[in-house]
């Protein structure tokens, strides 16, 4: 068994909580198209990227749109869920990100995100944890969405150390998938039913050390 050299972070629920925004932006627009989106519809988008899960929700509202028409309803969304983030500051940060990231860093892992957002880097900035990462894998730089493995697989490869020796934090269900795919061992941040297929499950970073890293 390879000893784990890296840490692989998702974004949105795991290092922040931007899910309310994504909910809110996504509400906004199905109103305006005349249907309702619910908590718990926005519960199915996450860790989906921008283009699917408008997809999806179209497909929930039954509306049929152009493929023109759709770049501009992604477009309209952006626009509305980059202002909601525009006022992020350090306090965003969820409960023992820092913390972690700091242990980590000192004791010599390697840091990459591992994110479906187009938006990542904006984020990481606004709370400033861009200082920790080592490499940015965000939804610019991906072709597939996951449960594809292509964005942890890529962030191995940019840290330079093999998919077995990284550890991957997901609070969504298709990462979790993703980052197994790619071989490599996953935390997850939720509940343990969601989440069955993670090595270890927390409720938050909070919970975790680099003890139980060493443990996985
Ligand atoms: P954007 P993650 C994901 O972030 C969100 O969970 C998902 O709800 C969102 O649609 C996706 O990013 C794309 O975000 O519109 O900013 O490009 O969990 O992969 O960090
Ligand atoms: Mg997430």
């Amino acid at each position: 068994m390879a000893d784990i050299k890296a840490c692989i972070f998702d974004l949105d629920g795991v290092l922040v909580d931007t899910a309310g925004f994504h909910y809110r932006a996504w509400k906004k627009l199905a109103n305006r198209l005349n249907f309702d989106f619910t908590i718990q519809d926005n519960e199915k988008l996450k860790g989906i990227n921008r283009k699917e899960s408008l997809e999806l929700i179209l497909d929930w509202g039954k509306v049929f749109k152009t493929s023109y028409e759709k770049q501009e309803l992604a477009q309209l969304k952006n626009t509305w869920y980059v202002e909601m983030i525009s006022g992020m500051t350090p306090v965003d940060v969820l409960p023992g990100a820092l913390r972690l990231l700091q242990e980590l860093k000192a004791a010599g892992y390697k840091i990459a995100l591992g994110s479906a957002s187009k938006n990542a880097g904006i984020i990481l900035n606004k709370v400033e944890l861009i200082r920790y990462f080592n490499a940015v894998v965000d939804g610019n730089v991906v072709t597939e969405s996951k449960p594809d493995p292509q964005v942890f697989l890529k962030g191995a490869e940019m840290l330079q150390v093999s998919p077995a020796s990284c550890v991957v934090f997901e609070d969504a269900f298709a990462g979790v998938e993703a980052a197994k795919a790619g071989g490599m061992k996953v935390v997850g941040i939720g509940s343990t039913k969601a989440l069955a297929a993670a090595d270890l499950v927390i409720s938050g970073l909070h919970e975790m050390n680099i003890q139980k890293l060493r443990d996985l």
